[in-house]
């Protein structure tokens, strides 16, 4: 590159000039199977249809034309008679696909025609994701690029190892607009991450629009929720693992909201909302005055203006009062419209690193709020700390970040706890990545926290005592104290990301470390034709 450079090549210049053919299929998260057939490759041709068999056919074919029409700059128009040249065959209905496995799919490229096959829409759209990486890189390209779009002869049967692969988003400390949660979708559900968990609420702001119910008894503003600390960028304004850069402010409208679950649902991913309680809650006794004693309304959470060596924050100053009767007249209300904003069955209470509330009040509000959830239908989500609640029985979920796993491993054995894994060392998107890397928290892993670190976490044995069944999966963590706007997210959230990705979808007998850098070297180039800020790991052969 450096020679390149002196003849006044940019980076990218030089990357797209360089890019090799690809010898590995570069495939991520690593399918179940894949066999290379040795046989010509599929040609798309300018006349190529997406043929959609089968009514749930018709968004994940819509959803292929989406990703190849800007770069081809062919048609490809999406028709329900199987024919025509060189077609793309999405074939959904019971009976195709692998046996019970509806998010499973099978693929097969021959030169004449490529098929997709699944028993959901759901499973069809994962073919499709394995489909755009098996193109050349150029497929990502927003504009126009003349290549030989072709596609090696391959068949694979593939489906996920876990239900549940999360990205957490923290748009509480760093708000992001919807635009950028779009470009945060679109990403990573490239490589079938299937959740997104936004952490709505803590104490630096609240960023989800509630409106006053008919039922208000203590006659609260909700709209103070957002007009007070909806409107506050995060205290830690200016201050970022990359500089300065000033914080975005905001909150999402029910609208704004919606489109958020719609866009998300178009990519194959159920928004998971947090709102976190009884600590981390500082912005809503700031902007609701009935949530606190008389005179005692704290105010809006003072901010740092360096970020500390190792990258940690002030958390863990905040608490509902579990004796005023306006909480829990709040958070069922809150509750109440999340849950109705939400189609997906989850509703997270957060529970996190509530310090300064004693145990007592601390299981009683809890106990309340997880009762309220279940009163909504909902399966209640939870940061580890509550595992020792009483949890609705087999029907709670655990996010475990942090502290031993005995509680953790008790609540699945005796409430039928089910569990998401969020480790910090294997998750935590704002640390380190490597010691080039000169940004970034060290707490989590006393250190950098590498890929190869993020690649270890096998999810099926990581908490001793439970079943692999009782996982639900994995999730990323993207805490924003020190992170603002998509390019610094991109430059600590890739390449990691993706081995989270792939400890969630792969069966750990084909997962090897070394195997997922060679396909993470190829995997570089294209998300350098998407425009993904990622970080160029030392232990990637990047090519
Ligand atoms: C701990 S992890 C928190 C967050 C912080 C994060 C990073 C967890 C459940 N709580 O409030 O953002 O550390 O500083």
């Amino acid at each position: 590159y450096q020679r390149w450079a002196s003849y006044g090549y940019s980076i990218s210049e030089f990357q797209i000039w360089d890019a090799p053919d690809a010898p590995v299929l570069g495939l991520l998260p690593k399918p179940v199977s894949v066999t290379t057939t040795g046989g010509s490759p599929y040609t798309l041709s300018s006349s190529s249809p997406i043929v959609a068999l089968g009514a749930d056919a018709q968004a994940p074919a819509n959803y292929l034309a989406g990703v190849l029409r800007p770069s081809t700059g062919y048609a490809l128009p999406v028709t329900t008679a199987d024919g025509g040249t060189a077609p793309i065959v999405i074939r959904v209905g019971s009976g195709y696909g692998p046996p019970g496995k509806p998010e499973g799919y099978t693929l097969s490229a021959a030169p004449g025609r490529i098929e997709i096959a699944a028993s959901s829409a759901g499973g069809a759209l994962n073919g499709v994701q394995t489909l755009r990486q098996l193109f050349p890189q150029w497929a990502e390209s927003r504009t126009v690029v003349a290549a030989s779009w072709t596609v090696p002869a391959v068949t694979i049967t593939d489906y996920p190892r876990f239900g549940y692969r999360g990205m957490m988003i923290d748009v509480a400390r760093s708000f992001y607009p919807v635009a950028d949660i779009k470009k945060f979708i679109d990403t990573a559900a490239s490589y079938k991450i299937n959740r997104l968990h936004l952490h709505l609420t803590d104490d630096q702001g609240w960023r989800i629009a509630i409106d006053d119910p008919a039922d208000n008894p203590s006659g609260i503003d909700y709209s103070l929720l957002t007009s007070v600390s909806g409107a506050t960028a995060a205290s830690y304004n200016g201050t970022t693992m990359l500089g300065t850069e000033l914080g975005a402010t905001g909150y999402y409208t029910k609208a704004d909201y919606a489109e958020i679950v719609r866009y998300a649902g178009v990519n194959g991913m159920t928004v998971v909302p947090e709102i976190d309680m009884p600590g981390h809650v500082n912005a809503a006794l700031h902007a609701i005055p009935q949530l606190n004693s008389a005179g005692s309304k704290p105010a809006l959470a003072s901010g740092a203006t360096t970020v500390p060596a190792n990258g940690t924050s002030s958390v863990g100053y905040s608490s509902l009062d579990a004796a005023n009767p306006v909480t829990y007249e709040f958070t069922r209300r809150v509750l109440t419209q999340i849950a109705a904003m939400t189609p997906g069955p989850y509703l997270h209470i957060g529970g996190d690193e509530s310090l300064v509330t004693s145990s007592a009040n601390y299981t009683t509000m809890i106990n309340a709020f997880t009762a309220q959830v279940a009163g909504l239908g909902k399966t209640v989500v939870g940061w580890n700390e509550y595992s020792g609640t009483a949890l609705p029985s087999n029907n709670s979920v655990i996010q475990y970040w942090n502290g031993s796993t005995a509680p953790v491993a008790s609540a699945v054995t005796t409430r039928g706890a089910k569990v998401i894994l969020s480790p910090a060392p294997y998750t935590y998107i704002p640390q380190r990545q490597d010691s080039r890397q000169p940004q970034g928290g060290t707490w989590a892993c006393g250190g950098p926290c590498t890929l190869a670190g993020y690649y270890s976490l096998d999810p099926g044995t990581f908490i001793s005592g439970i079943a692999e069944s009782s996982v639900l999966g994995v999730e990323t963590a993207q805490w924003g104290e020190w992170l603002r706007g998509v390019r610094q997210v991109e430059y600590f959230a890739y390449p990691r990301l993706i081995a989270n990705a792939e400890a969630g979808w792969s069966p750990q007998s084909v997962r090897n470390f070394t195997d997922f850098t060679a396909r993470l070297a190829v995997a570089g180039g294209r998300m350098t034709v998407r425009g993904v800020n990622f970080f160029p790991s030392a232990d990637v052969p990047w090519r």
